[in-house]
């Protein structure tokens, strides 16, 4: 893949904020999601087009949920896979409804 110019005026100070966790994390672009080792999605913050299907795929040890904010629960076995489309932007916020406090992440749908 051809690699785009940094043509922006922007200077390259890389804010080494020290965040601390996945929460801030900026988009990254990809259709997929992993419920990796141990109790996390990753990448926790994705960017997809309008019209996208996600696909969240459970790679831990334990059964996990994606569930979106007013959407239904979808439950995840170890090596299955939930796909879940995306028709209008937006930012979507999801959960695992089995470990709320320690999995959550977002899809932002331009
Ligand atoms: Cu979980």
């Amino acid at each position: 893949m051809r690699r785009r110019a940094l043509t922006w005026a922007v200077p390259l100070v890389l804010v080494a904020a020290g965040c601390g966790g996945g929460g801030d994390a900026a988009p990254v672009a990809t259709t997929e999601v992993s419920m990796a080792k141990s109790y996390r999605f990753d990448p926790s913050t994705i960017e997809v087009a309008a019209g996208s299907t996600v696909t969240w795929t459970n790679d831990d040890n334990f059964t996990h949920t994606v569930q979106v904010d007013g959407q239904e629960d979808h439950k995840v076995g170890r090596g299955e896979q939930v796909a879940i489309a995306f028709p209008t932007p937006g930012t979507y916020h999801y959960v695992c409804t089995l470990h709320r406090r320690d999995m959550d992440g977002e899809v932002v749908v331009t």
